[in-house]
């Protein structure tokens, strides 16, 4: 898979992309990131990508123009259409497994990351496909953005997480949370790991992770917790929880 990022500070990348697995995939040949700095296209001997809002307000705007003739750069280094065109903003949609899902079948990616107030709208009119949030809050840029959106994409990548993990495994991949895990000290601090993970009955551990699961769901993220996601033995499960409370409360 190739990134190419746009953005004001390049540099800002050089620690989280050098190290553990976005680096060991990007030695492996598995992802190929590029940087381009936008300030390269500004244009003017000011190197300036920013201008005062019509309209007037506070803060600056990250000009067109520069971001168009990056893009126009990219398109030429990468020699056609540039498919998905990824614009990282508190104002796009929330970003998250499926999206990360969805994008690491992209053979190319282009991230935008945003700086000052944000983008000239054309930017969005004339080449943006997708804009993505990674939450309610506002940053300095979007570089951290990207990073997270690169990061959780790389993990989808065959090849990129190796043999002993499989993002199969993770929270939001069946849609549902995490269950807990454990691992040696069988005890620490007084408190041992739960018996059934020592039993070495796969099924019986397996279903009691898909219920701690459901139960961590249940308490944290009910909005998880949607039909399609459910399966035959989770309705069980949670008919079974539904019982045990009603029994509780005594209702009918
Ligand atoms: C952001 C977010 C974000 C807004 C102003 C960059 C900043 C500056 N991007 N998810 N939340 N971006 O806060 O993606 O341009």
């Amino acid at each position: 898979m190739k990134i190419d990022i746009l953005t004001l500070f390049p540099e800002m990348f050089a620690g989280p992309f050098d190290s553990s697995i976005i680096k060991r995939a990007r030695e492996k040949g598995l992802l190929e990131i590029n940087f381009t700095d936008i300030r390269d296209f500004s244009g003017n001997k000011h190197n300036t990508v920013d201008d005062t809002p019509y309209g007037g307000g506070a803060g600056m705007v990250m000009q067109a123009p520069p971001v168009m003739r990056a893009l126009e750069h990219v398109r030429g280094l990468r020699g056609g259409a540039l498919n998905r065109v990824v614009l990282m903003c508190p104002t796009g949609l929330p970003f998250d497994q499926n999206w990360a899902r969805d994008l690491a079948r992209e053979e190319h990616l282009v991230i935008i990351c945003g700086h000052y107030e944000g983008f000239d709208e054309r930017v969005r009119e004339l080449a943006v496909t997708d804009e993505l949030s990674i939450g309610d809050y506002v940053l300095t840029g979007g570089e951290l953005p990207a990073m997270v959106v690169v990061d959780a994409v790389s993990r989808m990548i065959p090849g990129v997480l190796g043999e002993s993990a499989s993002a199969e495994e993770d929270s939001f991949y069946r849609g549902l949370l995490e269950y807990p895990q454990y691992t040696r000290p069988r005890e620490y601090e007084g408190l041992i790991v739960p018996d059934i993970l020592l039993s070495g009955h796969h099924e019986n551990i397996r279903r009691w992770r898909r219920r701690q699961a459901l139960l961590k769901t249940l308490e944290r993220r009910p909005d998880l917790l949607r039909e399609e996601i459910l399966t035959d033995e989770d309705r069980d499960i949670l008919r079974e929880m539904a019982e045990v409370i009603r029994g509780i409360l005594q209702l009918d």
